[in-house]
């Protein structure tokens, strides 16, 4: 750690950076960073649930156990609605955007998208998640209900995105437009640290993470690059490494400190691939290529989709720019 600086404090040094006003992006980062803060420590208990009482239980007040993601869900969605900056968010965990109390949040001029706790199956197996977040200014007038129109703009409206990763140590990386910031929660302490300053991913990196177990369910072009990723090509540092974990917080991050690309392409049962384009794909996509790297369904530029739906889910090719430009050629070349 070259420095000794908060998050708190880096966001308020760096607030000018914030296309709008500059309180408002500390405050909204504010509530991210506690209620991540709450879930870290949630998770940290996880594996003492069967000790204590497995999820669906009651514990020893007469309260059911939450599950883990629903939990998480509910303690970002407080956090965002206690300031006056969030006027609603979508969330993986609901069907619909849920819209604030428009008379307490009447001066709130952002949507937050979120996947409260991506890989929330690895939790048993004590595994690292993560949170995603993407934030929006809202496009409908301030002291009104949210529309649809505030939540479905195409990613490179973004003005501010990022993650926590619960691993073996907590981080929160986020961007808003200039640059990719990381920083290291110190529990004993209780803050997030300056520990990763202006991220960038090698232009070529040597490790590849898809699920190669739905192979044979795979575009033609997929197959070819894994079969490419494979070759003995030594000069190229081909093999490449294959690197999964299932956890897309988790993949990513790696891929981005160490160089890689991660795939979930299109299967023959999830024509779009299996990731959500507006909570999952496009946050991860804004900081992949403030990281200097690419993110692509395979054909397009990800933050230049047009959202239609809520969940929508799409194709997602997203790493070292190199590598995401051979996956296109190679879709390119056998196309189906
Ligand atoms: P989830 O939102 O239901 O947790 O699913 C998203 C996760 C990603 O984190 C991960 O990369 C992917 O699903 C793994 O899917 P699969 O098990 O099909 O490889
Ligand atoms: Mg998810």
């Amino acid at each position: 750690m070259s420095t000794m600086r908060t998050l708190g404090e880096f966001v308020v040094e760096n607030q000018h950076h914030f296309p709008h006003a500059s309180g408002e992006l500390s405050s909204l980062l504010g509530s991210i960073k506690l209620a991540a803060k709450i879930v870290n420590r949630e998770i940290n208990k996880a594996g003492l649930v069967d000790i204590t009482g497995a999820v669906g239980a009651e514990n020893i007040q007469g309260e059911e156990q939450q599950k883990l993601d629903l939990y998480a869900n509910d303690k970002f969605k407080a956090a965002l609605e206690a300031r006056d900056q969030v006027c609603g968010v979508a969330s993986e965990e609901e069907d619909e955007a849920v819209a604030f109390n428009k008379d307490l949040n009447k001066n709130a001029k952002y949507v937050v998208l979120m996947d409260p706790l991506d890989g929330s199956s690895n939790i048993d197996v004590n595994v690292s998640v993560g949170t995603i977040f993407s934030i929006y200014r809202r496009v409908s007038p301030i002291g009104s209900a949210p529309t649809q129109e505030d939540f479905l703009q195409p990613g490179h409206k973004q003005v501010a995105a990022g993650y926590i990763i619960y691993g073996s140590s907590t981080m929160l990386v986020y961007t808003t437009g200039n640059g990719v910031h990381g920083f290291t929660y110190d529990p004993s302490l209780g803050v997030f640290c300056l520990s990763h300053e202006s991220m960038m991913i090698p232009k070529l990196g040597t490790i590849y993470s898809i699920n190669e177990g739905n192979y044979i369910r795979f575009p033609t072009g997929i197959k070819k690059y894994i079969k490419y990723c494979q070759e003995n090509v030594p000069e190229e540092h081909r093999p490449y490494t294959s690197r999964y974990i299932g956890s897309l917080v988790a993949d990513f991050h790696r891929n981005l400190l160490k160089g890689g690309i991660y795939l979930y392409p299109s299967t023959e049962s999830h024509p779009n691939g299996k990731l959500r384009l507006l909570y999952e794909c496009n946050p991860i996509a804004f900081l992949m290529e403030q990281a200097g790297g690419k993110a692509s369904d395979g054909k397009n530029r990800i933050l230049d989709l047009k959202p239609t739906e809520l969940h929508q889910r799409v194709p997602f090719v997203v790493g070292s720019p190199a590598m995401v430009d051979k996956v296109e050629s190679f879709l390119e070349q056998y196309p189906e």
